[in-house]
């Protein structure tokens, strides 16, 4: 698409869409030109593919999640249609970049799973399946986060109020959705036994439609999200009656349903508006699957074969009982064929084993938001107990365990067993993640039927992660291995013949301190810290959670700082410390921890005996925009979670895959980015999973480590002195007991070994030939990495899927 095509279109629409003439717009108009332009072509290939996508023989998958985190629309939309540099000359002079900072981020997701899940669209669309995305659309998002006197304050999101120009509501295909109430029987017309559903209320789901172009493959997937309406806006009874606050009151409480995204790490029992949400979508999303396959002129005995269903984490797990509610209750089809239609349809992925972040919800508010749904899943636990028990009869314990219903104390539902046992296949998403699945989460069903376990590991976009967000390496790689490898990322692999070649790797150290000055401006605009551009740039971004441990970060910090200190004339690798990442609002030692990081950055920034050997920095609000900034810019990625704790992490590729080495455990999937380097090129430190698990086994005494180490006790003495905290010595209190009476996740066990390789790290860096050619290395060798290795996997040993060739 030439210049003058796009300059047409963007004045086009600066007239007609956006209404302004060119001599007052502002920046936010041109904007909107622009992504109005962007979207017009979107729209044509998505409208050109209509048939192609709608054929009778094509399936399709469906990917349910209560979380999508695309990040900003419009560059990556003008990367993936190829069209940047065009629309560079387009604006002659302007500045497009300008521009593209403008966009407001959908915050639709906490972290990983919701940004993995938008990786996949962008995968799925370039590798041209069809596909569509179901969610919520959250009218307040994630929170956006800023920090005052050093703690995490929570501003509501409101990313829709600029309006959201990516998407299209489709009101014709609204659903309604029934909630509460009872369930009563009835005898059909040809004498049949049958149930149905008198619901309390019910709520309409409008969706709005968000096309996702592939890369440089003309083919879209699409990305439906649900926001929940009133039945009527006004109740006219009421109104009539002049009952005016009445008459909205219905209005206000259906809305609520896609009122906002509830965070992570936060109890979820007691609930109710959460198990509504989820059930919401799905109820929408499953009818809008039904609605399809019967406009295709199939009937709903062939729905598995028009429709793979994968449940991202069990948040969309009520889709097995509302599939088999569909086919039984008001499709009149018997129990057996509908029970193997579900179980052929979905599958599962498994993202954590943190047993706090298995939901379960509490009978009683299960039964009374979901009354049929609950009789459906006695019947499926019923069915599915009985065939336990021949197999091992007498086995109570098992029998309990694989329960749909946690009968050990108060009654649950648990979404993980109604996921298993609705699903064809179940997978992890790194190779030890999927194992420990297998061995620690579901041994009751894996002995069961082991065929149904598998592994996928996680991957990333190359396009947004590296093409759109580090221009500079991009084109530096591309004048080594040309341009095609953006696409097919294991082509990164002839960098290996230039890691040793000392022109490239200049331009390599160049392209990464270009990268890092350029952060170092952000971090100045944003928190006022001057940071040094060639200083070693330590990264840890994600979210705050205790066995991610950012602490045990915090704690090599302050060991540096009083080694500093107590050596005026100790020499180290100057570094730059950077922290992102949100903290559950509820989840009060991950606040604590980002206040602890906020604290000691401030000693330690403005102390002169540091010498500005360390500077430590949190840059607030973490998200997918400031992250695009920030991968490009690291030398070393903190990857430091317990064995065992993180299923896979994402933003370890991300970091690598732009260059940082990592220093971390062998956890998630840090062990195969290892086995992928060299461990060579890796800096590894820590007790394994099964070493963590005999320490735990054999009676862990943190405080014997603390007492043991001169330095570590020092570390923290130094915190509870109140030397952090304007001398109050409480104040951290919570932590440090922590650590040395309970040490949930081991930070005292692998302190030494981490300061140790931290060590390591500081001398290596030293050598800026051979580190520059271990993060050559890096690079090279992240092609297993990229989500469409992962979508790939999915589609051939999952979803049976198959591309469809869109038009010329
Ligand atoms: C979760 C897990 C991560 C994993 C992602 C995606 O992330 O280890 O990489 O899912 O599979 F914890 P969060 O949503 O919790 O950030």
């Amino acid at each position: 698409m030439s210049p003058e095509i796009l300059k047409a279109a963007f004045a086009d629409n600066l007239n007609f869409a956006v209404g302004r003439p060119a001599e007052i717009a502002t920046p936010e108009d041109w904007y909107q030109a622009i992504a109005f332009s962007v979207r017009d072509r979107i729209m044509h290939r998505w409208v050109r593919q209509f048939e192609k996508r709608n054929a009778p023989d094509v399936r399709q998958v469906a990917y349910l999640s209560a979380e999508f985190l695309p990040g900003p629309h419009l560059g990556n939309s003008l990367l993936n249609l190829g069209i940047t540099d065009n629309a560079r000359k387009a604006l002659a002079g302007q500045d497009l970049d300008l521009y593209i900072g403008l966009e407001e981020e959908p915050g639709l997701g906490n972290g990983g799973l919701g940004r993995l899940a938008a990786c996949y669209l962008d995968s799925l669309a370039t590798l041209c399946y069809p596909a569509t995305g179901y969610g919520i659309r959250y009218e307040f998002g994630i929170f956006d986060q800023s920090i005052k006197d050093g703690w995490q304050v929570e501003v509501t999101d409101k990313w829709l109020l600029p309006g959201n120009i990516w998407e299209i509501k489709r009101p014709n295909f609204a659903q309604v959705v029934k909630i509460g109430g009872h369930t009563e029987t009835y005898t059909d017309e040809h004498g049949a036994f049958r149930v149905r559903w008198i619901p309390d209320r019910v709520v309409v789901g409008v969706p709005y439609d968000t096309p996702i172009v592939g890369y440089l493959s003309d083919s879209c997937v699409l990305l439906r999200l649900w926001s929940a309406e009133a039945a009527q806006s006004f109740d006219f009874a009421d109104f009539n009656r002049g009952d005016y606050y009445g008459a909205v009151e219905e209005k206000v409480f259906s809305e609520n349903i896609s009122k906002v995204l509830y965070p992570n790490d936060e109890q979820l029992e007691g609930k109710r508006l959460r198990l509504e949400q989820q059930y919401f979508f799905v109820a929408c999303s499953i009818k809008d699957m039904i609605r399809l396959c019967l406009r295709r002129g199939s009937t709903l005995e062939r729905f598995h074969e028009m429709f793979c269903v994968q449940l991202n984490d069990t948040h969309p797990a009520i889709a097995v009982a509302e599939l088999m509610r569909q086919l039984v209750d008001k499709y009149a089809m018997p129990w057996e064929r509908a029970w193997d239609i579900t179980r052929r349809t979905f599958s599962y992925t498994n993202h954590t084993l943190m047993p706090e972040a298995l939901e379960k919800w509490p009978l009683p508010l299960f039964g009374s938001v979901l009354p049929r749904h609950l009789e459906i899943i006695y019947e499926i636990n019923r069915r599915f107990l009985d065939e336990v028990r021949t197999r091992f009869p007498g086995d109570e314990g098992k029998i309990a365990r694989l329960s749909i219903i946690d009968e050990s104390g108060e009654k649950y539902v648990r979404m993980a067993n109604l996921a298993m046992v609705g699903s064809h296949t179940v997978n992890g998403v790194a190779a030890l993640h999927s194992e420990l699945v297998k061995t620690q989460l579901f041994p009751d069903f894996h002995d069961l039927d082991p065929k149904r376990f598998q592994n996928v590991t996680n991957g990333v976009t190359p396009r947004r992660f590296l093409g759109l967000s580090n221009p500079g390496l991009t084109r530096l790689i591309d004048g080594r291995i040309g341009d095609s490898w953006l696409s097919n990322l294991d082509r990164l692999r002839e960098l290996e013949a230039f890691a040793g070649d000392v022109g490239f790797q200049q331009d390599w150290m160049r392209v990464k301190l270009e990268n890092k000055t350029r952060l170092a401006r952000i971090i100045r605009d944003r928190t006022g810290v001057v940071v040094d551009p060639s200083s070693l740039f330590d990264i840890q971004v994600k979210r705050i959670h205790e066995y991610k441990r950012q602490h045990l970060n915090v704690l090599h910090i302050i060991t540096l700082y009083q080694r500093i200190k107590h050596d005026p004339r100790l020499q180290i690798t100057p570094r730059t410390f950077l922290f992102g990442g949100k903290a559950a609002p509820g989840y009060f030692m991950a606040k604590l921890i980002i206040k602890l990081i906020n604290s000691v950055a401030e000693t330690v920034n403005q102390d002169p005996a540091v010498r500005d050997l360390i500077k430590v920095v949190f840059l607030p609000d973490y998200n997918v925009k400031h992250a695009q900034n920030i991968y490009p810019a690291a030398d070393l990625s903190e990857q430091i979670s317990t064995a065992g704790k993180e299923a896979s992490g994402t933003g370890n590729m991300k970091l690598s895959l732009n260059g940082a080495l990592t220093i971390g455990t062998l956890d998630g999937a840090n062990v195969e980015i290892r086995e992928e380097v060299g461990a060579e090129n890796f800096f590894l430190f820590g007790l394994t999973c099964e070493q963590a698990a005999r320490l735990r086994a054999g009676g862990y005494n943190p405080g014997d480590y603390c007492h043991g180490d001169p330095e570590l006790r020092g570390v923290i003495e130094l915190i509870d002195s109140g030397l952090f905290s304007h001398g109050d010595r409480d104040l951290f209190r919570p932590i440090t007991a922590h650590l040395l009476e309970r040490d949930d996740y081991l930070l005292m066990a692998d302190y030494r070994p981490y300061v140790n390789c931290q060590q390591e790290v500081d001398h290596a860096y030293r050598d800026r030939h051979h580190w520059t050619r271990m993060s050559i290395l890096n690079v090279a060798r992240m092609g297993k990495f990229s989500s469409d290795r992962a979508v790939r996997e999915y589609a051939d040993n999952i979803w049976k899927l198959k591309p469809f060739a869109p038009e010329a």
